[in-house]
């Protein structure tokens, strides 16, 4: 499970990165302060499972049955139009995020950057236009992959060393596409009858624009949000896409203060708590008076709900908790759901153990469901919730 960060220079993607993470990554107001990527772990927020047992337990990663699930999360370089010519740092740094399983378009919601990424008025530019372009420059890149191979890949065809499908998927291996992918999106957009040799490059671009949408699925952070006088051309975007309102700085700034013990904060919340108002001087004040207005225009600050949208409703994953004592529902050492894993909808029992380990999938047996009591067995798909111990004749390492 794995999120990239994905937009034009200078919207806030390092801003939102850190607050997310919880880590300091050169932030600034002008185009590519990031060059090389920055990689850290957020947290998906869920019911955990021992709200189903009516149980409490001491884990760390459950705060008052709200469960913590750890997700690797990738900050790259912005785009500018014209990135796959070359322009501001060219597009080869979506190699970097090519492994996502998902993409958060950070956007400049209040139109303070240019198209270029530099600081103007905000509200004289447009952020439709970016959502344009950076779609643009993303499928540009899907081409390009395919496009610098084609001659080749015709030659394999013709050869019949591969397949058409072998050979796109191979094209794309890297980014973590199957052929059951490629093979649908052939018959959908109906070139699965048409020659390879006879595509034109319009054809190449409709398959790729088609494909990336499918495996690399978007989920806008309509970010600076406290600066945007005019919400509603939010409405207009969410007409083709999912979007998440949100302001990163506000949330980078709670993160700091709640790290500091400043303030009671829980990310994802629309509230925060002042610790101690004697402790905080005027500027602390007045720089969480300011947050506060912007929880009061925008509810929460995004940051925590563009998370979790992108991991529960855009990808449609669920959360599964293996334990390997199905009446405590602990691990060997007595730990109470120790473990909780996001998998794809439609995950069996039996992928879940490959996921703990390959040996666990290869000697699965059954799985018993610990809310049920019940034996499942391994093509048994999972819920989310779910509280699953693996039988297996062969045990993990
Ligand atoms: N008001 C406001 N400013 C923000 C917000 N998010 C980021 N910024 C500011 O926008 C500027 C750019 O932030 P970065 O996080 O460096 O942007 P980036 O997209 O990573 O930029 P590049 O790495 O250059 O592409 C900084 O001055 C941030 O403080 C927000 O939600 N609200
Ligand atoms: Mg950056």
């Amino acid at each position: 499970m794995f999120i990239g960060l994905l937009g034009k220079a200078n919207v806030g993607k390092s801003t939102f990165f850190s607050a997310a993470t919880e880590t300091a990554v050169p932030i600034g107001n002008y185009p590519f302060t990031t060059i090389e990527p920055n990689v850290g772990v957020t947290y998906v927020k869920t019911k955990c499972a021992c709200k189903h047992f009516g149980i409490s337990h001491q884990n760390p990663m459950c705060l008052d049955g709200v469960r913590l699930v750890p997700v690797k999360i990738i900050d790259v370089a912005g785009l500018v139009p014209g990135a796959h010519e070359g322009k501001g740092l060219g597009n080869r740094f979506l190699d970097d995020a090519r492994q996502a399983d998902v993409l958060i378009h950070v956007v400049d919601i209040a139109g303070t950057t240019d198209i270029q990424g530099q600081p103007v008025p905000a509200g004289t530019h447009n952020p439709l236009e970016d959502v344009e372009f950076v779609e643009n420059e993303f499928n540009q890149w899907f081409k390009q992959i395919l496009m610098r191979e084609w001659q080749k890949l015709l030659k394999e065809i013709l050869q019949k060393t591969a397949t058409l499908v072998e050979g796109i998927t191979r094209r794309f291996s890297g980014l973590g596409i199957k052929d059951y992918q490629v093979s649908d999106m052939l018959k959908e957009t109906g070139l699965a009858a048409k020659k390879p040799t006879e595509w034109s490059e319009d054809d190449i671009l409709q398959f790729v624009t088609k494909l990336r949408k499918k495996t690399k699925p978007v989920l806008i952070a309509a970010n600076k949000a406290d600066l945007c006088k005019d919400l509603s051309i939010i409405e207009k975007i969410k007409k083709e896409n999912h979007v998440v309102t949100c302001s990163a700085e506000s949330e980078l700034l709670l993160r700091k203060a709640s790290k500091a013990n400043l303030i009671k904060y829980v990310p994802g919340d629309s509230s925060f708590t002042i610790s101690n108002e004697s402790t905080i001087n005027p500027q602390q004040k007045q720089a969480l008076d300011l947050v506060k207005s912007v929880m009061a225009k925008i509810q929460t600050t995004g940051v925590q709900s563009a998370i979790n949208y992108a991991v529960f409703d855009v990808l449609k994953f669920i959360t599964v908790y293996p334990v390997e004592d199905e009446t405590k529902l602990s691990n060997k050492d007595g730990v109470v759901l120790p473990d909780a894993r996001l998998l794809p909808v439609g995950s069996t029992a039996k992928e879940l153990a490959g996921t703990i380990h390959a040996d666990l999938a290869k000697g699965f047996l059954h799985a018993i469901d610990a809310k049920t009591k019940q034996r499942i067995s391994g093509d048994h798909i999972l819920k989310d919730g779910d509280v699953i111990k693996i039988i297996s004749s062969m045990s993990r390492g």
